[in-house]
């Protein structure tokens, strides 16, 4: 076919490949939901309602594109790892990235309703995105270990935080100020001597945040086959699928690497 004069333009396109065998990491963060998560009611510390949006959005960014591996959320974030041997879209940063981000964004309004039932949806919620390559899977465990431990320690803040506020009868000024200078066993002690709460028994999605992984399972359904010069019968067909599983567990440490050998890809 003929090209027109103008098919040069095509050449500005700047190559945004990612670096083969390389974890592909796409991070979404929501756009000033400090404001979203106040002019929408969210509970404080924790809204179940926001993260089981996020999570049903990640869910479906999982199902929709292709090669997430595991996935990875807290707060108003979440992380997607793509298998480092994908090939999808030619690895370009750019279209992984704005896939994720439109496939999430338009679940976290689509689902909305689902969650936050009375509550209305007020404006058009956003979600900025970013990539990060990581060549082995000391780097990519590191990743999500950092995740999850920021998660823990805003968690633990947040926590001690709003249970001042909330049942100590304190301002946020003066929360505020009891926390100035804390580590994580005065806030652990705090919590247990004033208000007999062990942190430990907190909930594990709020503590760990949530990780999503593909879980395989068989599925059989009966089916009706019909044989030439056969009389038609009920067949059992089984097939192997997979579908998305929710865990609130550490993924920090090894164990959660051992029960799950398929998720990393060896190093070489
Ligand atoms: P950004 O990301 O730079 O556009 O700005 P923000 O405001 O989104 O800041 P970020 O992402 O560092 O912090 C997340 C905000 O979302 C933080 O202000 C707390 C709020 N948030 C997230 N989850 C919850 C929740 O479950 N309950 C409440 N009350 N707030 C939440
Ligand atoms: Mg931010
Ligand atoms: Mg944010
Ligand atoms: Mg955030
Ligand atoms: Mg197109």
């Amino acid at each position: 076919m003929a090209k027109s004069k103008f098919e040069y333009v095509r050449s500005f396109e700047t190559d945004d490949t990612c670096l083969r065998n390389c974890y592909i990491v796409v991070r979404l963060d929501g756009r000033n939901f400090h404001k979203f998560s106040e002019q929408h009611g969210f509970t404080k510390p924790n809204d179940n309602r926001a993260l089981g949006l996020m999570t049903r959005s990640a869910q479906s960014v999982m199902e929709e594109l292709e090669d997430i591996i595991i996935a990875y959320g807290q707060s108003d974030e979440f992380s997607f790892v793509f298998k480092r041997t994908s090939n999808w879209f030619k690895r370009r940063a750019s279209k992984l990235m704005t896939h994720v981000a439109s496939q999430f964004s338009s679940s976290y309004v689509f689902y909305w309703k689902e969650y936050f039932e009375e509550q209305p949806l007020l404006y058009p919620p956003s979600f900025d995105g970013r990539v990060v390559l990581y060549p082995t899977n000391r780097n990519l465990r590191d990743y999500l270990s950092w995740r999850q431990a920021d998660c823990h320690i805003n968690n633990l803040y947040n926590t001690v935080f709003w249970t001042l506020v909330q049942k100590g009868g304190l301002t946020t000024a003066q929360a505020e100020d009891r926390l100035k200078g804390t580590l994580a066993a005065d806030k652990n002690e705090i919590l247990f001597s004033e208000f007999d709460i062990n942190y430990n028994n907190e909930s594990a999605l709020h503590r760990k945040g949530t990780i999503l992984l593909w879980k395989k399972h068989e599925e059989t359904v009966i089916r009706r086959m019909k044989q030439p010069n056969a009389e038609e019968k009920e067949v059992p067909v089984t097939r192997s699928k997979r579908r998305v599983e929710n865990l609130y567990c550490d993924i920090i440490g090894e164990q959660f690497w051992e029960e799950h050998p398929d998720i990393l890809e060896e190093d070489n």
